[in-house]
């Protein structure tokens, strides 16, 4: 089966998406997700000028080889644009293969761990009571694991929540240049230990809480935070600092024992080797999309096994349900895995240019048995939301200092 073109798509059915068809002489095709927030032309590029002229005529089935020809032959090895382009080109490579077969991708890696796949869902608002009522809603709707993210007093635009925007989509085409958000750590670490309060007075023990950090605390800081958390027992504090420096993970850890979670920014398993390594963190929360696709994370989920860490991929809206397909395959497939995020499958216009092989109920997702990865793309309807420039926010403290995000 050898490769005859490598399509590259880039497009807004309210959310910008990068989609790779890779087409072959035996009339199959395969997609891959290449999504990159905020710099997908970068990515567009690469697949289009570096790595689609190398790939004509090769044989479609070398998977590894070609991943490894993409990885250590290009000699720039690593960063995001590289390792979301190689996993769009993977993702259609696994989905070729699988309609090849006729099997579903998690056959090939080695059938189900699970009947379904375990998520959380997002609880977000401008108040206590507002963020406490969408958890109650969640509860209502089966969900067992959510992350509760609320507007600090005073810091408008907080991480997580969604001001006067009515969901993640709207907040997308709101941003066609960086909008500035102020931070205070004072005022944050203040005032989140109430909402978890709260949330257990209200809600009771079961339904398990998680909170997104965004990277925004120094490691004291943050290890302050997860102490004061331990009595409300989260699933997982996510992004307490950033991890270019991994050993830093591990004064939280000498700190408290609110289990901890990193990853989504990850573009490789050596970004996330001393975490696991050394036992730092419980949940790996590395994407597909984001890290050499399927052949890329199932390194990092195996060596992450190894150490008793679990899986928690990313699961944002800026992931294209091909990407979204990968993990769901991934999560029935492998045996550490631990829970999926997940904030719905979208808009109306995602769904008439993507079908996805999953279904919602009650706290899970459910994963159809259709060859390769399971999702279609509709090229004609694609081309009617053209891309469209959009950034994420940064953050500044009141003096203008530039913080982490
Ligand atoms: C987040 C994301 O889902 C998460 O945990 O941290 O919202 C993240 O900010 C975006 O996906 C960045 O593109
Ligand atoms: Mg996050």
């Amino acid at each position: 089966m050898k490769i005859t073109n490598v399509k590259v798509f880039v497009n807004c059915p309210d959310r910008n998406f990068v989609t790779v068809k890779i087409e072959t002489d035996e009339g199959l095709f395969g997609l891959g997700d290449a999504t990159l927030n905020g710099r997908e032309l970068a990515v567009v590029a690469y697949l289009k000028e570096h790595i689609k002229p190398c790939l004509i005529g090769k044989d479609a089935h070398q998977i590894e080889d070609t991943w490894q020809y993409l990885y250590k032959g290009a000699y720039w090895r690593r960063g995001p644009i590289t390792m979301t382009s190689i996993a769009g080109i993977d993702m259609a490579l696994w989905d070729l293969k699988g309609k090849a077969a006729g099997m579903p991708v998690y056959q090939l890696l080695g059938g189900t761990s699970r009947s379904k796949i375990r998520v959380y869902g997002h609880a977000n608002g401008q108040t206590i009571s507002e963020t406490l009522e969408n958890l109650g809603r969640l509860i209502k709707e089966g969900y067992t694991a959510v992350r509760l993210q609320c507007a600090i007093p005073g810091l408008e635009g907080t991480y997580g929540t969604l001001g006067d925007k009515k969901d993640y989509l709207e907040m997308q085409s709101s941003r066609p240049l960086p909008p500035e958000q102020p931070w205070d750590t004072n005022k944050y670490l203040n005032f989140i230990p109430t909402l978890f309060k709260k949330a257990r007075e209200e809600y009771g023990e079961e339904i398990q809480l998680l909170h997104d950090v965004h990277s925004r605390l120094t490691p004291i800081e943050a290890s302050r935070l997860a102490k004061e958390l331990e009595p409300y027992h989260l699933l997982f504090l996510e992004d307490p600092v950033p991890a270019e420096n991994q050993s830093n993970y591990k004064i939280i850890r000498q700190h408290s024992t609110t289990p901890l979670a990193v990853g989504e920014v990850f573009n490789s398993i050596w970004d996330a080797k001393e975490l696991i390594e050394n036992h730092s963190i419980d949940y790996i929360r590395t994407a597909a999309t984001h890290a050499g696709g399927i052949t890329g994370l199932r390194k990092i989920i195996d060596f992450a096994g190894l150490h008793q860490i679990r899986t928690a991929p990313h699961g944002p809206p800026d992931i294209s349900p091909i990407g979204h397909a990968a993990h769901a395959h991934l999560n029935i497939w492998a045996n550490n895995f631990g829970i999926q995020e997940f904030v719905g499958f979208g808009g109306e216009k995602m769904a008439t240019v993507f079908t996805h092989p999953l279904a919602y109920a009650e706290g899970h997702l459910y994963l159809n048995d259709l060859p390769g990865l399971g999702v279609s793309f509709n090229e004609q309807e694609a081309e009617k939301y053209p891309y469209k420039r959009s950034y994420l926010p940064v953050s500044r403290l009141e003096d203008g200092t530039l913080w982490d995000w």
